[in-house]
């Protein structure tokens, strides 16, 4: 008798033909093996013994280096389910255009088969996941970012209770990439990209879209959320979950080294891309990270602005599209040197100052947690960690300030629905356009997205203990269109008055968005910032919003009748708010 993952796996080879089926057990062994295949395709490259032990360059077909939104569907029975803002198609075309790409597509490469749990091992919110690839970067990466192999195995046994996802390369033509997902059967097939979320299906895939899927059937929350917890003098440590869009800035806050340590504020990491959250018994959301490992953008983050990523990043580390030194090390922008002298750009090709960026923009690091300086202590607690703030943010230039309080769980939940945020190299296509990404889930959510907000204002009614719910945006501009705050480990007094407010102790000026701190109720000393940056940050400019509140109401009007009364209700209230503060003001 075969069990339901033999079943599934003797399926996807009739339609995929490998030349032969490896089952992947986890092993440091087999890492080197995936290691030494990907060495032997010669798009992978080893860096430095000495300086980077067990650290590899990965270099991704130039056409395959960030999520390609536009190729990524919901194959729900009904466009309505999937909602206006997924691109949709129904579960049998799908079935029959994907499967004649999937058709034959691993002749002659071998078939891995990849058992992973999301979530700690022993973990009552953990779920399991295999995927079947072709690649052996793809075993190799989710060996990093997931409990992979026996550990998965054996907790699954003959059990049905997995979600497969079938991945190949096929000929990495965009023309005949697809990353489909279906809800109903809670199955992802992946064709044509090697590349991060497109590819490790646990991660966006299965932990995001179809678990969201999952959690709203099952009353729990899956999320695009980093979680730290921020330790305070005394020692207690308060949990916050934030969700950011992809490239706002998740990986460098749940890692930062404070500015305010010596005052005892200090950052412990949980997770840093997705979080899970159910309702505990003690009333309190509680979260865990899914993953193993981080998938860190890497232009941007070094000594200066993220010490922690950095001392992390020295061994057993998958690069992906870096640039490399003469040395074999690992190099891209913002890393804090100039660059050297005989660099090879992330093509493979000798680097020239005036020739672009050395690094892909989207270039990445892949890398164990157990790795990070900043990890908690309880970062795998099976019951998850108590949440007490939500935050969310994005990239916006204008219009948001530093950070604001919103006024109840409703009132939050609107917040997060209104998100906007500037686009980045994450996903492939223009970047810097401002869209709205409500929750930092555009991208990620595996149904309308207006049932979501509903998913949310459900969670918030069971709860007895809600988290209080805050807005953030590090990416205002000044009128020299540089970075009015300078971000990174600073951005730990954001934190320290998010956890003021949740005591009780900071003060806040009440405005029609929500409650913005006074200039003095941020700890700022040690911190060079002129008043009028600060009165800028702070700053709410009632015009603006109302503009802004009306494009968020056409945004909900897509969604027809599937749109929450309450969430419509909050729309109108801030307008109402918005006029007779403007009027006030004139
Ligand atoms: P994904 O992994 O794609 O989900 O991205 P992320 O949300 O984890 O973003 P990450 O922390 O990797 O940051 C993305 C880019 O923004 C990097 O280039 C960072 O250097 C930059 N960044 C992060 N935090 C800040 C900040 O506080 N201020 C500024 N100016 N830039 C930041
Ligand atoms: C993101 O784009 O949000 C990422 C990278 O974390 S990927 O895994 O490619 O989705
Ligand atoms: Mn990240």
């Amino acid at each position: 008798m075969s069990t339901p993952l033999e079943k599934w796996v003797d399926e996807s080879a009739r339609v995929t033909k490998p030349d032969q089926i490896v089952w992947c057990d986890g092993s440091e062994a087999e890492y080197q093996r995936m290691v030494g295949e990907m060495l032997r395709a010669g798009d992978s490259f080893a860096l430095n013994e000495t300086t980077f032990p067990n650290c590899h360059l990965h270099r991704s077909s130039p056409n395959d280096v960030a999520r390609t939104e536009h190729l990524t569907f919901i194959c729900s029975p009904t466009k309505d389910e999937a909602g206006p803002t997924n691109n949709w198609m129904d579960p049998e075309g799908a079935k029959h255009r994907v499967g004649e790409l999937l058709d034959g597509a691993m002749r002659g490469r071998t078939m891995y088969v990849v058992p992973y749990i999301m979530g700690p091992a022993s973990s009552p919110l953990s779920k399991i996941g295999v995927e079947a690839t072709d690649s052996p970067y793809v075993v190799a990466s989710m060996r990093i970012m997931s409990r992979m192999g026996k550990v998965a195995t054996e907790r699954l046994g003959a059990s049905s209770d997995f979600v497969p996802g079938l991945h190949s390369l096929g000929d990495l033509d965009p023309l005949r990439r697809y990353i489909v997902h279906f809800p109903q059967e809670k199955l992802i097939w992946s064709v044509g990209s090697g590349y991060g979320g497109n590819a490790l299906l646990g991660k966006k895939c299965f932990a995001l879209r179809i678990a969201s899927v999952i959690a709203r059937e099952q009353g729990w929350m899956a999320e695009h959320m980093l979680i730290l917890g921020l330790e305070s003098p005394g020692g207690k440590v308060t949990y916050m979950g934030a969700a950011f869009p992809s490239a706002c800035g998740k990986t460098n806050l749940a890692m930062m080294v404070s500015t305010l340590e010596n005052q005892g504020y200090r950052v412990w990491t949980v997770g840093d891309d997705i979080a899970w959250m159910k309702i505990a018994d003690d009333g309190y959301l509680h979260a865990i990270n899914p993953e193993a490992g981080f998938f860190g953008v890497a232009p941007g983050t070094g000594f200066k602005t993220n010490p922690n990523v950095m001392g992390a990043l020295t061994k057993n580390t998958l690069f992906t599209n870096t640039a490399m030194t003469a040395a074999r090390e690992p190099w891209w922008e913002g890393i804090g040197d100039a660059p050297p002298a005989g660099l090879i750009n992330w093509k493979g090709e000798k680097w020239a100052p005036g020739s672009g960026n050395a690094a892909h923009a989207n270039a990445r690091y892949t890398v164990p947690a157990a790795q990070t300086p900043s990890l908690s202590k309880h970062w795998q607690d099976p019951e998850g960690l108590p949440i007490s703030a939500l935050i969310f943010g994005g990239r916006r230039a204008h219009l948001a300030p530093l950070v604001y309080e919103s006024n109840d769980w409703q009132h939050g939940v609107f917040v997060g629905a209104m998100m906007a945020s500037e686009t980045t190299a994450a996903a492939t296509g223009a970047v810097g356009v401002c869209r709205r990404d409500p929750m930092a889930m555009l991208p990620f959510c595996g149904y309308n997205m207006a049932d979501y907000f509903g998913h949310w204002l459900e969670m918030g009614a069971k709860l007895k203990k809600p988290p209080k719910i805050f807005h953030v945006n590090w990416f205002r501009k000044g009128a020299d269109g540089k970075f009015l705050w300078p971000g990174y480990g600073e951005n730990v007094r954001v934190l320290k008055w998010i956890l003021d407010r949740i005591e009780g102790r900071a003060a806040a000026t009440e405005t029609p968005i929500g409650s913005v701190p006074t200039p003095s109720s941020l700890t700022l000393d040690g911190l060079a910032i002129s008043p009028d940056a600060l009165k800028q940050l702070l700053s709410v400019d009632s015009g603006d919003w109302l503009a802004e509140d009306q494009a968020v109401g056409e945004f909900f009007a897509k969604f027809g009748s599937h749109i929450p009364t309450a969430i419509v209700q909050e729309q109108k209230a801030l307008a109402d708010r918005l006029s007779r503060s403007t009027v006030a003001t004139k």
